[in-house]
């Protein structure tokens, strides 16, 4: 390995600094700024928010996170005296501030009922972001890098560019943030970077045991017994590489789970050898059925939600479908087949 690329393992490119020295220009001693990111807000989003409220608190600047709906409480461990986490303030979180940054979405839409208010604010409203902007970005300056693993690489690289300290409370939130968007260091934006910068928290502090136990070793019994529950819809094709899961609409209240709970289900299927789409519905109940498309290769579960006026990513989208658990499964299935069929 050349020195060049060590060297880029860690630190910023002189684009994405360039970036952070224009952003923090705006930025002042003394002011209070509102930190958000999307609804039902994950490891990266709660791990970015943590980490830039202590790193900008370093240089005098005061942050309220202020998110759509409420902080999870398996991340509550990210948490400490010195953030001030008021979600459940609402809108009313947003006045009295001098600028607003969000974290993790570059659509507006994203921040549920927070939305209105922001397309109103007359503060300066920035973004951190590693998504394709959506169709009603947020704000106009932006430290966004789409090849970015994760947002908290971007806030990691704002510490690293700006001198700041990384303590080991901000490594662990960082650290939090790359390792759920990687999906443990597994998914493909798991870049060379990403390792650099997991190497560089862990020198500044993080356990990786005690991450693994505070994020992943966390089940309850009732998820567990769901699960049990679930396998018993297990289906797969294996001709075309499709697997799949249903969980019926009673789930939640028989098993005593959150829907936070259900995430991970279609992991499952997904995980089935051969597997090229893996499909969960969960029935909402009222004739209403959501269904998680996720793919492993090159089939692209974005272009196939869309015919139900869905969307997402390219390997993981989502819909929502009107009818009977069993109807929207033979549909969808239906559907699956063949458009797996046309792209085999
Ligand atoms: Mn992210």
């Amino acid at each position: 390995m050349n020195g060049a690329v060590a060297e880029g393992l860690l630190s910023a490119s002189e684009a994405r600094q360039a970036a952070i020295r224009t952003w923090f220009a705006a930025l002042r001693p003394g002011m209070t700024v509102a930190l958000s990111t999307h609804i039902n807000a994950d490891g990266d989003g709660c791990g970015s928010e943590a980490a830039l409220a202590r790193l900008l608190a370093q240089r005098g600047i005061h942050c309220r996170i202020v998110n759509p709906t409420p902080w999870p409480a398996m991340f509550n461990f990210l948490l400490d005296d010195d953030i001030e986490e008021r979600s459940a303030l609402g809108v009313a979180g947003l006045e009295d501030i001098d600028a607003l940054i969000v974290l993790d979405i570059n659509d507006v839409r994203r921040l549920g009922h927070l939305a209105d208010r922001v397309r109103t604010l007359t503060v300066p409203i920035s973004v951190i972001d590693h998504h394709v902007a959506g169709d009603e970005p947020v704000g106009t300056l932006a430290v966004a890098d789409t090849r970015a693993c994760a947002t908290g690489e971007l806030v990691y690289d704002i510490a690293i560019t700006l001198g700041l300290d990384i303590t080991p409370a901000i490594a662990q939130a960082l650290y939090a943030a790359v390792l759920t968007d990687t999906g443990s260091f597994r998914f493909s934006n798991t870049s060379p970077r990403a390792h650099g910068m997991a190497a560089m928290l862990l020198t500044a502090g993080v356990n990786p045991e005690e991450m693994y136990r505070r994020i992943y070793a966390q089940v309850s019994v009732g998820r567990l017994q769901l699960l049990r529950d679930a396998l018993g819809s297990l289906g797969s094709d294996p001709a075309l590489g499709l697997s799949w899961i249903s969980v019926d609409a009673g789930v939640m209240d028989r098993f005593d789970v959150t829907s936070e709970e259900l995430d991970g289900i279609v992991e499952h299927p997904r995980s089935i050898v051969g597997t090229r789409m893996a499909l969960f519905f969960r029935d909402l109940g009222h004739g209403k059925v959501k269904v998680s498309f996720r793919s492993t290769g090159g089939v692209d579960v974005q272009q196939f939600a869309r015919r139900y006026g869905g969307g997402g990513h390219a390997k993981a989208s989502g819909a929502m479908l009107t009818g009977s658990l069993e109807e929207v499964r033979e549909q969808v299935l239906t559907d699956a087949r063949a458009y797996l069929g046309g792209a085999a």
